[in-house]
């Protein structure tokens, strides 16, 4: 027992246990005493980060993952070693004050057992500098690798990063691989199911716990497809998402996990539609969206007006992430802090869009009036509503060549910048080669600012 009132001095000399809510290292833990535990906090302090903590020998061993973990093997993410914590730190989320260590949020992002590979304990893994984990969690469901890289200063810095173990795979059957959905290119159901695995460890992150739709074309996008909130007949594995909407509460397919994208792309789902927030705060959106339609306009003239509206989000001091609607139009999110509302938002989207709108009243407007618009390109505020869904990144479109709803980068948006030639063919590689673009939506936080 002494050796672990040693592990967590560094705990306890952060930290002032009358000011912060965090558990003092007496406080017993409720955990069962079963299989090792493992969580991950995202924390909102300073910079928003992913502390993952294992247990090893009665404390929580930490790591603080800036980027949070992925699940493409090729993305190896810093892992700052931080201080042991005590196992009650494993049931902890709440507000730590400002000013105090790590001020913030604190919030459980995922929690559940885990087993270290054989032969090395978790103990020698760490002396060693390399501890291969497989984790059982709601969202971390797999194998991960911790490989010290050096030690500065007492400073441990370590990567984290997927193993290849196909452990997402099992319970998503294919049927009918054969059937083709996108006749003019012969892309099979296959093809739809195989590139919804390329895409999971990226797409997955965003759909949880975060209400879609989604459009299915089970005799392939020559015939009539169908749009859905809610799924029949979903498997038991598959979680729900209970959502109150205006006159009932529909339960929404939660996709938190590989397996349930590819159920879904067996059941010809070819096109997902999210909310902007996510559960347990869903009053809340995670960004703003600019939806900008062409209309009759040209791509070139979309273009010129994208970087209008990107100019005058920087003259606000706010980064933004573009990607293409997989149609002809663009979509530019700019993520935020937790605490704003639809309303908040809808109305700094609206007067952003008429500020662009007015710098070029020959290209574009705000207008919702198709006839009043004249053909030009339409800048859509009313998607920043509670119910109201984008495409999702990385998601196809039922069109011919199977086109990719695209994260891109703001270097790529310029007269050259081709939609069409994002799509199931060439969506897997572009993502080994320039990763995911679409990650700063999801981990920057911003404030809006006031306007006069
Ligand atoms: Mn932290």
């Amino acid at each position: 027992m002494k050796r672990h009132a040693t592990s967590l001095d560094r705990y306890r000399h952060k930290r002032h246990f009358r000011r912060t809510p965090e558990p003092s290292p007496e406080r017993r833990a409720r955990w069962r005493p079963d299989a090792p535990h493992f969580v991950v906090h995202e924390h909102a302090a300073t910079q928003l980060h992913y502390d993952l903590r294992l247990e090893i020998n009665g404390v929580l061993v930490s790591w603080a993952v800036p980027k949070g973990p992925s699940y493409m093997p090729s993305e190896k993410r810093l892992a700052v070693r931080t201080e042991d914590h005590p196992l009650a730190y494993g049931d902890f989320q709440g507000t730590i004050p400002e000013g105090e260590y790590g001020g913030g949020e604190v919030l459980l992002w995922d929690r559940g057992t885990f087993e270290v590979e054989p032969p090395a304990t978790a103990e020698e893994g760490l002396e060693s500098g390399h501890l291969t984990v497989t984790l059982h969690g709601q969202k971390l469901e797999g194998k991960w690798h911790l490989v010290r890289m050096r030690v500065q200063r007492g400073k441990e810095n370590w990567l984290l990063f997927k193993a290849r173990d196909g452990q997402e795979r099992g319970k998503a059957m294919l049927t009918h691989p054969e059937r083709v959905l996108f006749p003019a290119d012969g892309f099979t159901k296959k093809d739809v199911f195989d590139y919804y695995r390329a895409v999971a460890d990226v797409l997955v992150p965003v759909l949880a716990d975060r209400p879609i739709a989604v459009q299915q074309w089970p005799e392939g996008i020559g015939r009539p497809g169908f749009f859905r909130q809610k799924v029949a007949h979903t498997p038991d594995w598959v979680r729900l998402l209970e959502v109150k909407h205006q006159t009932r509460t529909i339960p929404h397919i939660n996709v938190d996990r590989p397996e349930t994208l590819l159920w879904l792309a067996n059941q010809s789902a070819l096109t997902l539609h999210m909310w902007s927030s996510h559960l347990p705060r869903l009053s809340e959106p995670d960004w703003v969206v600019f939806d900008l339609d062409p209309g009759t306009g040209t791509f070139d003239e979309l273009i010129t007006v994208a970087l209008a509206l990107r100019e005058r989000l920087e003259e606000l001091g706010l980064s933004s992430a573009p990607k293409t609607s997989g149609k002809r139009g663009l979509h530019v999110l700019v993520p935020l802090a937790r605490g704003h509302t639809y309303v908040d938002v809808r109305r700094f989207a609206l007067r952003i869009l008429q500020e662009v709108g007015e710098a070029h009243p020959e290209l574009a407007t705000t207008e919702r009036s198709i006839r009043k618009r004249h053909g030009r390109i339409y800048l859509d505020a009313m998607q920043n509503a509670r119910g109201k869904t984008v495409v999702a990144p990385y998601s196809l479109r039922a069109l011919d060549g199977a086109p990719v709803s695209t994260p891109l980068g703001w270097s790529e948006v310029t007269r050259r910048l081709r939609p069409a030639h994002f799509n199931l063919k060439t969506m897997p590689s572009r993502l080994e080669r320039v990763g995911d673009l679409f990650a700063p939506a999801l981990g920057v936080r911003q404030s809006l600012p006031r306007l006069h």
